[in-house]
């Protein structure tokens, strides 16, 4: 292995492995992994979709893949706690880089995003996108569905349903699963949203795990429901950094007080071992209001966990 070497985004030797190394140091890679372009031998690819433009309050989550990257370098030495493996001793994660697009072609953009999540999945691996407002998972849901298969099945963690009826054609980052699950891209009779504390009357079908009863049943309760729910079908795994109480993540577009912890969140995630997931997004993470990095650094948690997840198939 490359031990005592530095900047291992650069110059990393071979795609699995934790090494140490001054993490502090250097290019922020997600969690140092190597930055490629070759996807041969990729299991996953981590990219970012800084994309901020279809938020109803507050912009800045275009910053949120860097912010992400950055904070993950304090992870980036070590296995993390509790897990029976580390994820890069099993899978061979890569650094992308990010989904282009040309903000003078605001009506190019969804499919800009479609396009680059597509070319990267068919090419093999599996796709960590870093959000961007929330509204990227509508093109990641469809280039997924592309080659899963329709409809997929959604775990969504959230303050928020982003399923509110929409008119006409307009789409944002607080719709974008009505349209999903309008046409088919998703099936909500085996999703599940974990977290939501605002007043949507219409599900859509979606089974809904709020908030309040998150903090009344307790994990291993949200965990079994969520396990019935999404059974063995090929699931997406999105996660809105707002589903955390703002306490534990300040720094985002829309937060909403009440939410879970930490703790809760990564709990409920380690307890879906097994599940059969085939696409991840974390997203919303706005670090222009973050404070000391705490939520950035909750986004790399989360999508470690993600990735833990996807080693456990
Ligand atoms: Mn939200």
């Amino acid at each position: 292995m490359d031990k005592f070497e530095s900047d291992h985004a650069i110059n990393r030797k071979s795609l699995y492995g934790t090494t140490p190394e001054p993490t502090y140091a250097g290019v922020a890679s997600f969690m140092r992994r190597k930055y490629v372009t070759d996807l041969a031998g990729v299991d996953v690819a981590v990219t970012g979709v800084p994309l901020d433009t279809a938020t109803t309050n507050r912009p800045g989550a275009r910053f949120g893949p860097r912010a992400v990257r950055n904070a993950s370098t304090i992870m980036a030495w070590e296995k993390p706690y509790g897990m029976a493996f580390d994820p890069f001793d099993k899978l061979a994660v890569a650094d992308v880089g990010d989904c282009f697009f040309d903000h003078g072609k605001p009506e190019a953009v969804p499919a800009a995003i479609e396009a680059h999540a597509l070319r990267i999945i068919e090419q093999g691996p599996a796709l960590l996108t870093l959000g961007g407002d929330h509204f990227v998972s509508y093109p990641l849901l469809k280039a997924h569905a592309k080659k899963h298969g329709a409809p997929l099945s959604l775990l969504h963690f959230d303050a928020h349903s982003d399923t509110w009826a929409d008119e006409d054609d307009r789409i944002d980052h607080g719709t974008m699963f009505y349209w999903a699950a309008k046409y088919g891209i998703v099936d909500p009779a085996s999703s599940v949203q974990i977290g939501l504390r605002t007043e949507n009357p219409d599900t859509l079908g979606f089974n809904v795990v709020d908030a309040a009863r998150v903090h009344q049943i307790g994990i291993d309760a949200v965990v079994a429901e969520a396990r019935a729910h999404l059974a063995d079908k090929p699931v997406y795994v999105t996660f809105d950094i707002d589903c955390l109480d703002p306490s534990y993540a300040p720094g985002t577009g829309t937060p909403v007080c009440g939410g879970l912890t930490s703790h809760q969140a990564m709990s409920i995630l380690r307890g879906m071992q097994g599940i059969n997931v085939v696409g991840m997004d974390v997203v919303e993470v706005a670090p222009a209001y973050d404070v000391g990095e705490i939520t950035a650094l909750a986004a790399s948690h989360i999508a470690m966990e993600m990735l833990y997840l996807y080693a456990c198939r």
